[in-house]
């Protein structure tokens, strides 16, 4: 415990500072930041301390971590299939692994592992492919088979009379779970430490461009200007974008999650299953927190539907039937903006000074550090960092997807 953390405890709340300042909304900012989540505010906190660039605005229309990034199931990992994507996660893997250091502020990384459950010989196949990519890559994965997966989940059913028995999982050792509020309130502490003016219940309501540059913002306080515009938001990238006049090649599905009551601790890793469309971990708490794929439908409401929660048990108790008991706790929603090929747009737009991080579907929390850390070299430097050049706008335009639907945590 830091010392200053042990003050605080023995002088109560007198001695508590708010985590982040509020600041007049300047004229003028160089980069103005839309979307205080995970993405906007790391990109913000390595713009200065990478580069030292301070004269950033990042615009929340909420409050900070409003949106996915409250919202998310906190899974970190880097098992994805295609080496681009692997090279990509791998680092943000070990930002994250560095991060409570790096922010003074603990995260609570937990690397307990992380299994993709195989119910087919298709997805066991997948599986395999997975594996040798992340081992050339340099990353952790191995195909494990029933009796290793019975002795890292003892209380999963793994035996071969289900309607899917477990035939095999990728097993990823460095993946987990970590405090999704602890790396926001983090990032943004650290970024308004560092002069960064973090600007909450401010919504963008139009972007003015001129000659196809842009040269500033609009908001319910007033206009900005401004040469640079980084598009960070999930669930409203696409509206963001065609304020700019861009149009992006993302549909908008919501997701659900839910918690459990808190239980004794049982489940030492994360485990997903693509067939039975359902994940699930359990907390520091011991709530059993779990999701399913994304909802059937685009829609901007964040609705918690029953069907939701009726057919994520009945998939969940498919396997770990000895839950059968165990209450809800609570369920919620978030906006994920999916892509065609399930990756991320990154970087530059036909619209000179608009820039994007957007199209994040349902991996977009784990990417925060690395995305942020790569939009910010290319801010400072106006140039695209191979690691996301792979992600670029361009690529829908020239063929060159990049595609992850296969390591997406279940089927969509
Ligand atoms: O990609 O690991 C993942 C994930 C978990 C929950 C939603 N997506």
């Amino acid at each position: 415990m830091s010392i200053k953390l042990l003050k605080q405890a023995l002088n109560g709340q007198k001695s508590l500072t708010p985590m982040w300042r509020q600041h007049p909304l300047k004229e003028r900012y160089d980069v103005v930041i839309i979307g205080g989540g995970i993405h906007g505010l790391a990109c913000a906190y390595y713009l200065v301390k990478n580069h030292g660039l301070t004269d950033v605005a990042v615009l929340e229309k909420r409050y900070i971590g409003a949106g996915g990034s409250g919202r998310n199931t906190t899974i970190i990992r880097s098992n994805y299939l295609t080496p681009e994507g692997i090279l990509f996660y791998d680092e943000s893997v070990k930002l994250y692994e560095e991060l409570s250091e790096a922010l003074d502020f603990n995260v609570m990384f937990s690397q307990r592992g992380h299994l993709t459950l195989a119910h087919t010989d298709a997805s066991l196949r997948t599986m395999r492919w997975r594996a040798e990519v992340n081992q050339l890559q340099g990353v952790n994965s191995i195909v494990i088979y029933p009796d290793d997966i019975k002795k890292l989940v003892p209380f999963m059913d793994v035996s071969d009379h289900l309607r899917y028995p477990v035939l095999g999982a990728l097993y990823h050792p460095p993946g987990g779970v970590i405090r999704h509020d602890a790396v926001v309130w983090g990032y943004a502490r650290g970024a308004d430490q560092r002069g960064v003016h973090l600007h909450q219940t401010t919504e963008v309501t139009g972007i003015d461009v001129e000659n196809n540059r842009v040269v500033g913002v609009q908001t319910n306080r007033g206009r900005i200007k401004t040469g640079v515009v980084l598009n960070a938001t999930a669930g409203w990238c696409s509206l963001i974008a065609a304020m700019a006049g861009v149009k992006l090649p993302v549909e908008t599905r919501p997701l659900q999650a839910s918690v459990t009551e808190p239980l004794k601790p049982f489940l030492d890793t994360v485990v997903v299953s693509g067939t039975l469309h359902f994940y699930l971990s359990q907390s520091d708490r011991g709530e059993l927190v779990m999701g399913a794929s994304v909802d059937p439908f685009t829609s901007y409401a964040q609705d918690s539907t029953l069907s939701f929660v009726e057919g994520l048990a009945a998939h969940v108790l498919e396997l770990f039937p000895s839950l059968a008991n165990v209450r809800l706790l609570r369920q919620w929603a978030g906006l994920c903006d999916m892509t065609p090929d399930y990756s991320p747009i990154m970087g530059f737009t036909p619209v000179e000074g608009f820039l994007v991080d957007v199209g994040w579907g349902t991996y977009g929390f784990k990417a925060g550090p690395v995305s942020g850390k790569r939009m910010a070299e290319l801010i400072a430097t106006n140039r695209t960092p191979d690691l996301i050049a792979p992600f670029s706008y361009d690529r829908f335009f020239q063929g060159r997807l990049v595609g992850e639907k296969g390591a997406a945590s279940v089927g969509h």
